[in-house]
């Protein structure tokens, strides 16, 4: 029999959970993150599986495993393991991550108050706050977002024909705001939301395809983000997003927030600098902004920032024996 323990430190970012693996993670090939993110997808996918889904993990655990940076100008590279599978960006990951890995000691920034992060979408440029040891907030210069598609047409059990835009903020969200078919998500249960995500979603892929310019391997619709009307009259919007088979993103979403904010600027209701107070389905909130317009090739994108705070809670030593027969984790 043999056992492999990893080490782990859980936080929650506005709700929704963060377990970073600060030991036993594997050894990658690859020059950059995008590259070891296809080498862990092969070899190692039972880690992210036996960590983040049930008896381990839950719908919607999600976490992320520390490397050292492949440029020394950069402090630490970041692979981003959830119950969807290895997200080329995760905004409420990256609060989590940095939050834990500042308060633990896991990093040492070159410059006190800044990490330079490589993720596989790209690098993320990173200022969080400190009071004593604790991490009040972390603002993250997210990789350049950008609108893909508007109205698309695409058939929403019990709803009817929806028309959607697909944006890029770190995944590709499809953007469902409230229109004829659909009141806002205020209106409908979670679970609604969820049954109608998964078949919206595989819908989506099959008719459309999405490629980032950049980099081919980012080619999936992963995300459905539904819009509604805030709870507090001081937030700009507010979504719930759907990812992985059953997760609702607790957190307001920072790729989801970066995504939209690049639907919203593209469509002319968002200057660069403003402030867009994004809300969760629980009310947690995010501040982000468009810092600057850029091209991605010949597209018009952004440069987005996401700003957010997590919470530390708990050291987590979690053992997988390869006699359990729920080693790699199930989900039902
Ligand atoms: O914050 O980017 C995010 C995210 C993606 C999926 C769940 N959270």
């Amino acid at each position: 029999m043999s056992s492999k323990t990893f080490f782990c430190i859980d936080a929650h970012t506005c709700g929704n959970p963060v377990r970073v693996v600060a030991g036993g993670g594997p050894t990658l090939k690859g020059d950059n993150m995008s590259q070891k993110r296809q080498h862990f997808l092969k070899e190692y996918d039972w880690i992210r599986t036996g960590l983040m889904f049930e008896p381990r993990g839950h719908d919607m655990m999600s976490g992320s495993i520390l490397f050292p940076p492949h440029d020394p100008a950069n402090d630490v590279a970041v692979l981003f393991i959830e119950t969807s599978g290895c997200l080329p960006m995760c905004g409420h990951g990256t609060i989590g991550t940095i939050t834990i890995a500042i308060e633990e000691g896991l990093i040492q920034p070159k410059i006190p108050g800044i990490v330079r992060m490589e993720a596989p979408a790209g690098l993320v440029l990173i200022e969080y706050k400190q009071e004593g040891k604790k991490v009040t907030s972390v603002k993250l210069r997210n990789v350049a977002a950008y609108l893909a598609a508007t109205n698309l047409e695409v058939e929403c059990p019990d709803l009817g024909m929806l028309t959607i835009d697909v944006s890029y903020g770190g995944n590709y969200y499809a953007i469902v705001d409230p229109q004829p078919n659909f009141a806002g998500l205020e209106n409908y249960t979670a679970g609604q939301l969820i049954a109608w995500s998964q078949v919206l979603r595989k819908r989506i892929n099959e008719k459309y395809k999405f490629v980032h310019p950049q980099d081919p391997t980012i080619n999936t619709c992963t995300h459905i983000l539904w819009a509604g009307a805030t709870l507090d009259s001081t937030s700009t919007a507010r979504n719930a997003v759907f990812y992985g088979d059953k997760a609702i993103d607790r957190s307001p979403c920072g790729t989801g927030t970066s995504a939209r904010m690049a639907q919203w600027y593209a469509k002319g209701k968002l200057k660069v600098g403003e402030p867009f107070i994004h809300e969760s389905i629980i009310g947690s909130k995010f501040t982000g902004k468009v810092e600057d317009v850029v091209k991605i090739g010949e597209l018009d994108a952004i440069i987005p920032s996401v700003e957010g705070w997590a919470k530390v809670y708990g050291y987590n030593t979690i053992k997988i024996d390869d006699d359990d027969p729920y080693a790699h984790g199930f989900q039902v």
